[in-house]
């Protein structure tokens, strides 16, 4: 006898095929549209087709007079029972449904729930609201501008539109530094609003029942538990009588972080029918008013010595929040993690002012592959070094090399105050340079410029703050942020995980699977995952940040160890010897001093039910939660190269070299296969999609022939390398993938198209770098600025 086998049991490292695709790919998911109750209703929403506007009156009658009509609510209706508003998860209010005014294209003025959806659609279009329209607000210089109407006239002391400012750094130490400096390098650069557009949008199914009290809710929701606690402060119902069920999730993305007001008005409507009701948005509802991302300005400055050395960094942000401020994220500071930004550079002083402003504009903010605001802290600070570079007349891979924070310099106090423990930056660099040929590729560029073709080649390298939290720095709402799994091993080996995360693609069915395999020796294909029901799983708090693999991944490890202990004492009885001369390989305990003679991880689960020693608690089941003593700190480095057509502006990707270390793989495939899509994300945010607003507020981006996705056709093939560095402080060295390509790939792209356009004065064209904006820069060798409102003749 001897141990299984890590490989064919599917343990760690092993790229086993996604089970959970046995049944996505054959149409067999079970998505919240699929859930069909006995006696389900259907609510649609009414929204405001204008950006700003007071209502003076709504009349909701002949809507109430259509047959098979059971509930009209509007605003008044939620607020005789006080739902009218509900807390955002960054500490301010959000309208449910519209009361005093509408303060975005969009917004939820009133509901209809009918018989059957068609009706309710009908209905919601028979309701007439009165409205008095007022100036809409589209950026953040209308917000701040002297006489600006005020969009929050329904909070007291906000005497205008700024909603936080906010500062993290040392200003005194920065300000010496750029005293010092021998140059300084200056930009404007904006990050577009954009969205997450999984493919299923929200919903949600309510289901009160008056007999035994209880609140079922189906819904699409990347954190089950925190709907619960949330469901019961704001409705004031007991939570174990309220249960958040979340099914297969099409895509998740950020888009199903917040709370909105449809799942709200759908609770409240079971309440009242006493029937199922059944909310299911559609493509424009979810464009035009749930979570978006960035849409952010950033004045950067960066502080060099000729040598390259970077003395110092300032950033001066302005987020356009939109009329609510409800970014959905965990942390006590108001930009998220921003300051995240420069971690992977050695730099003595920094300093960071943050602006936040309402404008008419839906609220969300911080959803899409984002880890709160790294997303855009990145980005940033690849531009800035890239401008740094160029302005310095410095290579810009030398430029990185030189400034990078050392393999042999952790733990290392980030420029901002974060602490990261692990990477080898320039290992990364250096592998990306090499596969992607640098040195000859500048000779090519040097060689096309001369026949008047553009090259470019665009650099980016990071490494972000990957799974929040610890306890001690972030919490929801007070709640701490930590993560749980649960595992029962039966009597017949075979075995039940489940954790407080809740995947929407991911694959966790596949990997927590792959890390018991390699804990305990059962084999994967032994171990159902399941996550997602309030009532089944531990307490967690769900699947965002990437926090799932660092947190709720840890717990598996942990849960498992706990189960490796009891079945360690389970071995001595049936092996009649002392713990103490037990010795453990995967799937098998044995004599210390007699190899052969042991007993399985299977047979120990037997015992656990039948042949219990004496006194020991019967079973094989635990629970683990799980607190990381630090966040995960992947880092990447992303090369792209592009040709610029001179006569349209069109660029196309020539190559593209992605090099993550996300320390200790699990599962490679799930890993690049989460790399590719980050990457794909990339190079559309750079490329073509976007979320704007024309004057008058009205949304352009409400449908994918405005809001562009890009397909297999356009989207430049990828070429994936690793570099492993295994985290210090989770017990299987793994940090976080999800987000890493999203997040650092961009500003490659961007940095690409620049590069290209090296020599003719122009240093930035925000994203989407269409070919217009490409070819009026090189038309006017002048910058070219993307922020709203946009032209629409
Ligand atoms: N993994 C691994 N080895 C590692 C790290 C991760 O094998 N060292 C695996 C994990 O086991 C998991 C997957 O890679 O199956 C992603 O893990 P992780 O980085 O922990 O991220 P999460 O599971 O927490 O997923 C969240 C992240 C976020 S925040 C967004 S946004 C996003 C993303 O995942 N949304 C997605 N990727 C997505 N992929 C799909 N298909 N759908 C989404 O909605
Ligand atoms: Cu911010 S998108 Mo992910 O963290 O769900």
């Amino acid at each position: 006898m001897t141990a299984v086998d890590e490989i064919k049991i599917g343990g760690l490292g092993v790229s086993r095929r996604r089970v959970e695709d046995n049944r996505f790919i054959r149409g067999k998911g079970n998505y919240i549209d699929d859930v069909v109750l006995p006696g389900m209703l259907h609510m649609e929403i009414l929204r405001s087709p204008l950006a700003h506007a007071r209502i003076r009156s709504i009349d909701t009658s002949k809507a109430w007079a259509m047959p098979g009509v059971r509930l009209v609510l509007t605003g008044e209706t939620m607020a005789a029972r006080n739902l009218a508003w509900m807390p955002t998860l960054s500490y301010d209010t959000q309208a449910v449904l519209a009361t005093d005014k509408v303060r975005f294209q969009g917004q939820e003025v009133a509901c209809v729930i009918a018989d059957d959806p068609y009706i309710a659609k009908d209905a919601c279009e028979a309701i007439m609201v009165d409205y008095e329209p007022l100036p809409p607000i589209v950026n953040p210089t209308q917000s701040l501008a002297e006489g600006a109407p005020l969009i929050r006239d329904d909070k007291e002391n906000q005497p205008d539109n700024v909603i936080y400012d906010w500062e993290v750094g040392d200003k005194d130490g920065t300000d010496r530094a750029f005293a010092e400096a021998d140059i300084v390098s200056k930009i404007d650069l904006h990050y577009p609003r954009s969205h997450p557009s999984p493919i299923e949008c929200c919903g949600s199914i309510a289901d009160f029942n008056r007999a035994t009290s209880k609140l079922t809710v189906y819904m699409t929701t990347q954190a089950p538990h925190i709907i619960r606690a949330a469901v019961a402060m704001v409705a004031e119902l007991p939570e174990q009588m309220i249960r958040i069920i979340s099914p297969d999730i099409g895509g998740g993305f950020g888009n199903k972080v917040p709370v909105y007001p449809g799942y709200v008005a759908s609770i409240l409507a079971s309440i009242l029918l006493e029937r199922p009701v059944k909310w299911i948005e559609d493509r424009t509802g979810n464009l035009i008013s749930t979570g978006f991302a960035r849409d952010i300005y950033l004045h950067g400055e960066v502080a060099m010595r000729k040598d390259g050395r970077i003395l110092g960094v300032r950033m001066q942000t302005m987020a356009d929040h939109g009329a609510f401020f409800s970014d959905a994220q965990p942390s006590k500071f108001k930009i998220g993690l921003m300051h995240s930004a420069f971690a992977c550079y050695d730099i003595p002083n920094a300093h960071l002012l943050a602006r936040g402003v309402y404008t008419n504009k839906a609220p969300g903010g911080v959803a899409y592959r984002c880890s709160f605001r790294v997303t855009e802290a990145m980005f940033f600070q690849e531009r800035m070094i890239q401008a740094a570079a160029d302005d310095l007349g410095m290579d810009q891979a030398e430029f990185r090399r030189i400034n990078f924070v050392r393999d042999d310099d952790f733990p290392h106090r980030t420029p901002y105050g974060f602490l990261t423990d692990s990477g080898q930056y320039a290992k990364c660099l250096d592998v990306g340079l090499e596969a992607i040929g640098y040195r000859d590729f500048l000779k090519q560029k040097e060689e096309a410029a001369k026949r008047g073709r553009l090259l470019g080649i665009g650099i980016s390298t990071m490494t972000e703050p990957l799974g929040a939290g610890n306890s001690r720095e972030y919490d929801i709402l007070g709640i701490k942020m930590f993560d749980s799994a649960e595992l029962k091993v039966h009597i017949t080996g075979k075995a039940l995980l489940r954790t407080g995360a809740r995947g929407q693609g991911q694959g966790h069915e596949t990997t927590w699977a792959q890390i018991v395999a390699h804990e305990l020796g059962i084999p994967a294909e032994d171990i159902t995952v399941e996550e997602g029901d309030t009532d089944t799983a531990p307490f967690g708090m769900g699947t965002y940040a990437s926090r799932s693999t660092p947190v709720a991944g840890a717990a598996v490890a942990m849960v498992s160890r706990k189960i490796r202990a009891k079945a360690r004492k389970i071995a001595a009885h049936l092996l009649e010897i002392s713990e103490e001369d037990v010795e453990w390989e995967l799937g098998r305990f044995y004599v210390r001093s007699q190899p052969d003679r042991g007993v399985t991880i299977q047979e120990c689960a037997v015992a656990a039910y039948s042949n219990m020693p004496d006194g020991m608690e019967p079973g094989l089941d635990n629970t683990a939660y799980y607190d990381p003593p630090n966040l995960t700190w992947p880092f990447a480095c992303y090369i792209v190269t592009v040709e610029v057509d001179p006569e349209t502006g069109v660029w196309d990707v020539l190559r593209l070299v992605a090099v993550d270390d996300c320390g200790v793989r699990i599962n490679p495939m799930i890993v690049e296969g989460q790399i590719m899509g980050g990457l794909t994300e990339a190079y559309a945010m750079a490329s073509m999609q976007f979320i704007t607003f024309d004057a008058e507020g009205n949304c352009i981006g409400s449908n994918f022939t405005d809001y562009l996705l890009p397909t297999a056709w356009e989207t430049p093939g990828f070429e994936l390398h690793e570099v492993v560095t295994p985290c210090p402080h989770h017990p299987i060295g793994a940090k976080g993938i999800g987000e890493c390509a999203a997040v650092g790939g961009p500003a490659a792209f961007v940095n690409a198209v620049i590069d290209a356009l090296k020599g003719t004065g122009v240093r930035n064209i925000d994203m989407p770098v269409f070919p217009d904006r490409v070819y009026e820069a090189l038309q006017t060798g002048k910058d070219v600025s993307g922020a709203p409102p946009v032209r629409t003749d």
